[in-house]
């Protein structure tokens, strides 16, 4: 996952980058993921509304938008800026626990930790290298790198240089980059690859050799760097593109994470590691409605006596949206 959402260039990017910054401050200081999904719901709903808002009574009408936030956009149009905002950056628990989180293996709970023993800023958490792990240590290195956003031109040379890659390693794979690139984003955060193989399916062994001889042989490649984790099913690591003779600068290290999916299950993980994470909550609760649980993994029929049943077939993005009754969505379509 990345760590920082692209800001929004819309009508209304005044309001969303504000509601985007509560939204942090929620989940990484307060760790309250619920006013999290609340703030980035509303970011997302007013992200993509066609106008330029001018009340919050007339925000309010938005799914998503309540009281609380209505005011706040009262607030924001009347003066510019929003008090709450300017004492949690004025803060110095709240700007440091923040920060800390910005480095990738710090989430909330370890940015307190080191917040409490001292530790704030990137110098102090250079001189405590020691102390780090290895994910954390990978994460102080790259730091201003990994902060940098993919331009989408970078992400189609990698696309293009894995499906390549892939190949070679076993014509029969399947791998897609989902995330923000697949929705069409302009740049990326990070690099979210799922792959599969027709003869891995959740009936049958695990196949960690699958995952295992792709993350080689693009580290036999220099394409991948460096190594944050290693699973059975998920590998998470450092990648950077090679520079061509023609060019000066070198390109930046870029978090990618590689994901193996059974076959029969990698139509819910393409849909859901496309996200948006708002769209999958949304759609999620318009499975629920219509009698299906739908995660990561699967989708299944609700029975009468409220249990799960077992997981339908799924080959296609599609046949999910058609099982719930909802009107396919491209992924460009998906940001809310
Ligand atoms: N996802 C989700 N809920 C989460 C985290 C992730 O549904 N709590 C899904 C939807 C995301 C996808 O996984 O789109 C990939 O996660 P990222 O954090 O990488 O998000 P994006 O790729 O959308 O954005 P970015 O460009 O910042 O990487
Ligand atoms: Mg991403």
């Amino acid at each position: 996952m990345s760590k920082r959402k692209a800001p929004q260039e819309t009508l209304n990017e005044g309001i969303t980058d504000f509601l985007i910054e509560l939204a942090n401050y929620e989940k990484n200081v307060n760790r309250a993921i619920h006013k999290y999904n609340a703030y980035r719901k509303a970011a997302a709903v007013i992200g993509k509304y066609p106008q330029k808002i001018k009340s919050g009574t007339e925000a309010k009408k938005l799914d998503g938008v309540g009281a609380k936030i209505a005011e706040k956009i009262d607030e924001f149009l009347a003066t510019g800026k929003l008090r709450k905002l300017e004492k949690i950056r004025s803060d110095d628990t709240s700007s440091s626990i923040n920060f800390l989180t910005r480095v990738t293996g710090i989430g909330p709970a370890a940015a307190r930790k080191f917040y409490e023993e001292g530790v704030k800023t990137l110098e102090d958490l250079k001189k405590i290298e020691h102390k780090l792990n290895h994910h954390q240590q990978i994460g102080l290195k790259y730091f201003e790198e990994f902060e940098k956003r993919i331009p989408r031109s970078e992400m189609q040379k990698m696309e293009a240089l894995i499906q390549k890659e892939l190949e070679k390693v076993d014509t029969e794979y399947i791998g897609t980059i989902c995330g923000s690139y697949r929705r069409g984003a302009e740049s990326s955060g990070d690099i979210d690859i799922l792959l599969t193989h027709p003869d891995y399916t959740s009936q049958s062994e695990k196949q960690p050799k699958l995952l295992h001889a792709v993350v080689d042989h693009l580290e036999s490649i220099g394409f991948v760097t460096d190594t944050l984790s290693k699973g059975d099913t998920k590998y998470m690591g450092v990648c950077q593109v090679q520079k061509g003779e023609d060019e000066e600068e070198d390109y930046f290290h870029r978090r990618i994470d590689i994901r193996l999916i059974p076959k029969d299950q990698y139509y819910c993980g393409v849909l859901y590691f496309t996200g948006s994470d708002v769209f999958n909550k949304n759609m999620r609760a318009h499975a629920l409605e219509k009698g299906f649980t739908l995660n990561e993994y699967t989708i299944r029929p609700i029975g009468v006596t409220g249990m799960p049943g077992e997981p339908l077939p799924v080959d296609s993005e599609k046949d999910i949206f058609d099982y719930i009754q909802w009107k396919y969505r491209e992924p460009k379509d998906r940001s809310e």
